[in-house]
């Protein structure tokens, strides 16, 4: 297992020599954040990040994310010169030393939530999904943006991507998807990249817009679109694990036992009673999910993909990000470092 943790640059509250103070940290989880979605990242940019990454003593191996262009998404014609574009990002990520690039396709827009402060019991506040505050909720307003979502919509871009949408059911994406992926994954294969989805965050529809990485059949019908162990998962344990439908452990076991996933995102989500959800600290007492059973699926498989402590609740004061913040995110780490290595030492 290869601890990392995200940075969003230099620009970042968070400062990177900060971050290789956590204890069994080996690497940093980045991206070019200037370039606009579908276009190609600039070899100076890759090569600044790396060199700022390794002067920090870390790992440059893993990219979260390259964003896929609404283009492809929606499988129109323009979508060639983004497909060529995102082919390009992989041999010139590769080329630097990536291993692995994390990325998502869910239609318009990447996780959601409903509030990210609200106030916990403990004081400390944490991002949560209140189905009651999502159905009030007009994704066109441009109200709500969160740390994962493309600023660069207008009003007026946002409600001609909607309208677009319109025509497009769960079955075009899938073909849109499969499109996509027989393109990039040969490139990804000759680089020896893998890739690695994120699941969709909530795994359910929002806002109308069709979501098809949310559950066990779809992801085995991802995996088999293109069989090949670089078309992998970031497995995210708080996306994937905020409906019980989906039996983080067993989702664990199975695709670590076939060496699909290339990351995991470790997070705790509890669960509400009308399927809303608060996003919680790391360790199982906390949330909904068992934590360490988790950890156990991959350690029985010996996982050695990048695996990152996910969201953070605000506590001791810390502003910055919604659930990227230092503190809690650092907790975390600790907290898996020492499951782990219970683990390790119990298999002997
Ligand atoms: C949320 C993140 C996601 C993820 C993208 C991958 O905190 O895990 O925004 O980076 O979905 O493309």
């Amino acid at each position: 297992m290869k601890l990392s943790f995200r940075w969003y640059g230099p620009e970042d509250p968070v400062k990177i020599e900060y971050i290789r103070q956590i204890p069994h940290m080996h690497s940093i989880v980045t991206a070019v954040y200037d370039v606009p979605v579908g276009e190609v990242w600039p070899e100076e940019s890759i090569l600044k990040l790396k060199k700022q990454t390794e002067d920090a003593g870390l790992h440059f191996e893993v990219i979260e994310s390259v964003p896929v262009h609404e283009d492809i998404k929606l499988g129109k014609p323009t979508r060639e010169r983004y497909i060529k574009n995102y082919q390009e990002n992989i041999r010139r990520l590769g080329k630097a030393g990536v291993k692995c690039i994390c990325y998502n396709f869910m239609p318009v827009f990447d996780w959601t939530r409903t509030q990210l402060d609200k106030v916990l019991e403990d004081g400390s506040n944490a991002l949560v999904y209140y189905r009651e505050q999502l159905e009030g909720m007009n994704p066109l307003t441009g109200e709500l943006s969160l740390p994962g979502w493309d600023s660069s919509y207008t009003k007026e871009g946002l409600k001609d991507l909607f309208a677009e949408y319109e025509k497009i059911t769960e079955e075009d994406l899938w073909e849109n998807l499969r499109y996509f992926l027989e393109q990039v994954i040969p490139v990804a294969e000759e680089m020896d990249v893998n890739m690695a989805i994120h699941p969709d965050d909530p795994p359910w529809p929002i806002f109308g817009l069709p979501r098809i990485i949310t559950c066990e059949e779809n992801i085995d019908r991802f995996l088999k679109l293109v069989d090949k162990k670089q078309n992998g998962l970031t497995l995210c344990t708080g996306s994937l694990g905020c409906t019980k439908t989906n039996d983080m452990v067993k989702l664990t076991e199975k695709y670590a036992a076939q060496g699909r996933i290339h990351f995991m995102h470790m997070r705790n989500v509890k669960i509400l009673e009308d399927g809303s959800f608060e996003e919680s600290a790391h360790p199982s007492s906390c949330g909904s999910l068992d934590m360490v059973a988790i950890m156990k699926a991959l350690s029985d498989h010996d996982f050695d993909g990048y695996l990152r402590p996910d969201h953070g609740r605000m506590i001791w004061g810390e502003t910055g990000k919604p659930g990227y913040g230092l503190y809690d995110r650092a907790l975390g780490a600790s907290y898996l470092n020492g499951v782990w290595e219970t683990l390790q030492k119990l298999k002997g």
